[in-house]
């Protein structure tokens, strides 16, 4: 056995227009992060965000010091596979917790995806909205209806052992996260799901922790039309080569 004492969680927060959002789940995340005594970091990519998110990010730098908030923007948006990419590799720590920093995903289900991991030695914890007390608030009966359905339908055509596949709050053992973005074709939150069914493929041991999903209540939804035109190509993209 490891010593747990000596563990790292290194955060990756991909930004772009967050600059209402970041501060809060900053706060949100430290409060969580030191009330359990745990190590950690922030690793904030913003892509050039017009509304001034990096500035922001520098303020909170100063705040909160160099060790703890780690900024590694990028010039232009570049999208966010390529974020987690960029992110994993200016990681310091033995663990990376990948979640939106929009505040949809709340900072104190981090400790609870950290005891599962030390459960049973997880390779990775995903949040899931479809197990237990999960669920989604914020959303209108069409989105539930299509959110549902998507996943009923991943599920019966990948089989993935996983209850949420699209979801995108997840923890990792770092070099369990290097090997899978290695093996990852897709893009976007396609991404995402390709992550857990090569993680399967791999043989990968994955824990699931109930996540409330909050829609975003500052700043711009970049849902659009083409949503459902992308998931299903990409769906039939997995199911065809996985
Ligand atoms: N660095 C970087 N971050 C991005 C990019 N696109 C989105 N993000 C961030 O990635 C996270 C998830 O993106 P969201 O826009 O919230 O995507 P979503 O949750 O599917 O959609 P809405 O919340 O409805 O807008 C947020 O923290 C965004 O700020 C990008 O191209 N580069
Ligand atoms: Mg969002």
């Amino acid at each position: 056995m490891e010593d747990s004492k000596s563990d790292k969680f290194s955060i990756l927060l991909p930004t772009y227009n967050e600059k209402e959002n970041l501060p809060i789940i900053v706060w949100l995340i430290s409060k969580y992060m030191d009330e359990c005594g745990y190590d950690f970091e922030i690793i904030i990519i913003d892509d050039g965000s017009p509304d001034g998110t990096l500035e922001v990010a520098q303020q909170l730098e100063k705040i909160y010091g160099k060790d703890k908030i780690v900024l590694r923007p990028r010039e232009k948006k570049l999208g966010l596979g390529t974020a987690y990419v960029h992110g994993i590799n200016h990681a310091s720590g033995n663990f990376v917790i990948i979640m939106d920093a929009d505040l949809s995903h709340h900072p104190k289900f981090i400790p609870e995806f950290i005891r599962k991991q030390q459960e049973k030695d997880f390779d990775i914890v995903s949040g899931t909205r479809y197990l237990g007390s999960g669920g989604v608030y914020g959303w209108d009966l069409k989105r539930k209806v299509i959110s549902r359905g998507a996943n009923l339908l991943t599920q019966i055509l990948l089989r993935p052992g996983v209850s949420d596949l699209t979801g995108s709050f997840r923890l990792y053992k770092k070099d369990v996260l290097r090997k899978l973005v290695d093996s990852c074709i897709s893009k976007g939150y396609v991404f995402q799901m390709e992550m857990i069914v090569r993680a399967r493929q791999h043989g990968y041991s994955i824990g699931e922790v109930p996540i409330s999903f909050v829609d975003r209540v500052y700043g711009e939804s970049k849902l659009g039309g083409n949503e459902i035109v992308h998931f299903a190509s990409g769906l039939l993209y997995l199911f065809a080569t996985t």
